[in-house]
């Protein structure tokens, strides 16, 4: 079933009076997809089971969004499971940085969706955003710039601690990025050495790319970036550690692949799986390593003929720093405009040429923050676009359609509203009011 409630043709309404009483914890039952829940409610009685605890709490969270404004919920039975295990939104902190208070409130918006993957963009150009014992100089130095000249910021390792428990509670997963080789001027601002021609870097407020990179053939890179990742691989209870690999438009093409190589061996070293955007499929990568399709397919098929598997994240759909329309104040148009339309609009199994649905891990939705540096700003890229990226990663492509959808999402204009949610009321969608 879908996500957004009601969803018709998937849940069994059943007769009799509504349930008024408490949600239940629900029972742990064996057998079932991993994040499945079985649930029925009668007029006396609510059953959830589910295989794990995810499925129970996003049992509850179904539950949540079936009780009607008088606090009832109708009879019904639901059997329900997600289509893939990947599903996710990307902040990107490195541009404009946001808080642990802003990003645990995203935590809050994702989990009510079932959303469970929550990808931190922590470095780039302009800002270095996550403390590193061994290298005090990334956020004494490279912490304090943004995008326009703002203040900058940075998590401490305890912030960061903090914002994973908050998401393991709500089973989102965290999975830090470090970009690399390419969009590292915080970092050589902070340690010169690290640059190609060994000089330190200015700190950098535009909003260009492409133009740094790592100095690939020096061992002082693979110690900076081996120390790096062990940090973070400490900290971090997934399985993945994003390198980014993106844009490497100053990096030699034969020393990138050098570099994704030797760094895949760093990351897989410390345990983890490696994530990267789309150009690392232009090395030998691993199968196991997972790869971040934004914007060209033949990428995509290359990663696939690797064996590995895709996460989808096409700039023309999922990219939530695109302007809706051409007069949007807020977000770029490098990839066209977005209507929440053709957020939702579209199946990840047909999306590209030769990816099939075996291929896919699942989807997720970027936001850059080039042009957003306030909550207001966020809500409104992100809402309501998102809600159709979390329905596409959840529910099956059969009976999905922009008609039936549209009217599921006005309904979720109320429960925005009163979560504070600066959403954006997009014209194509009946939003129902508020209330009186
Ligand atoms: C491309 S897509 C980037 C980012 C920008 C974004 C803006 C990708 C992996 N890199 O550096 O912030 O476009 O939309």
């Amino acid at each position: 079933m879908s996500n957004l409630i009601p969803a018709p043709a998937s849940l069994q309404r059943l007769g009799g009076e509504s349930y008024f009483g408490e949600i239940p914890h629900g029972e742990i039952s064996p057998g079932g997809a991993p994040e499945s829940y079985v649930l029925e409610v009668t007029g006396d009685v609510v059953t959830l089971s589910a295989p794990d605890e995810a499925g129970l709490f996003y049992g509850r969270q179904t539950l949540q969004q079936l009780r009607d404004d008088d606090g009832g919920i109708a009879p019904v039975r639901i059997e329900d499971a997600p289509r893939y295990a990947h599903r996710g939104v990307m902040l990107d902190v490195a541009r404009h940085f946001f808080g642990v208070a802003e990003i645990e409130r995203l935590i809050d918006l994702l989990a009510l969706y079932k959303l469970n993957r929550l990808h931190l963009h922590l470095s780039d150009d302009q800002g270095w955003r996550i403390a590193i014992r061994s290298r005090p100089r990334l956020t004494r130095i490279g912490s304090s710039s943004a995008v326009g000249g703002g203040p900058g910021g940075h998590f401490t390792q305890r912030d960061y601690r903090r914002i994973v428990a908050y998401a393991a509670e709500r089973f989102v997963e965290v999975v830090p990025e470090i970009d690399m080789p390419g969009h590292v001027n915080a970092a050589l601002s902070a340690y010169g050495e690290l640059a190609p021609d060994g000089m330190a870097r200015t700190p950098y407020t535009g909003i260009d790319v492409g133009f740094s990179s790592l100095a690939i053939r020096k061992e002082e890179t693979y110690a900076f970036v081996d120390g790096v990742l062990g940090e973070l691989a400490a900290l971090t209870p997934a399985a993945y550690l994003h390198i980014g690999g993106d844009e490497p438009l100053s990096t030699d093409p034969a020393d990138y692949r050098f570099f994704v190589e030797r760094v895949q061996r760093l990351v897989r070293a410390h345990g983890k799986r490696m994530l990267g955007w789309e150009e690392v499929a232009r090395a030998p990568i691993h199968r196991t390593t997972l790869v971040q399709h934004w914007h060209d397919p033949q990428l995509a098929r290359a990663a696939v003929a690797r064996g590995a598997k895709l996460v989808l994240s096409p700039a023309t759909k999922t990219y939530l720093d695109m302007k809706y329309t051409r007069s949007s104040e807020l977000g770029l148009t490098w990839a066209g405009t977005t209507s929440v339309r053709a957020a939702y609009d579209w199946d990840p199994a047909t999306l590209v040429d030769g990816v099939e649905e075996r291929d896919v891990a699942g989807v997720e939705a970027p936001l850059w923050s080039e042009t957003i540096s306030t909550r207001a700003g966020l809500d409104h890229l992100a809402f309501p676009r998102l809600l159709g990226v979390a329905e596409i990663g959840w529910s099956p492509a059969e009976g999905r359609s922009w008609r039936e959808y549209r009217r599921r999402l006005a309904a979720q204009g109320p429960r925005l509203d009163a979560l504070g949610v600066a959403f954006h009321a997009d014209p194509s969608v009946p939003w129902l009011s508020a209330g009186p």
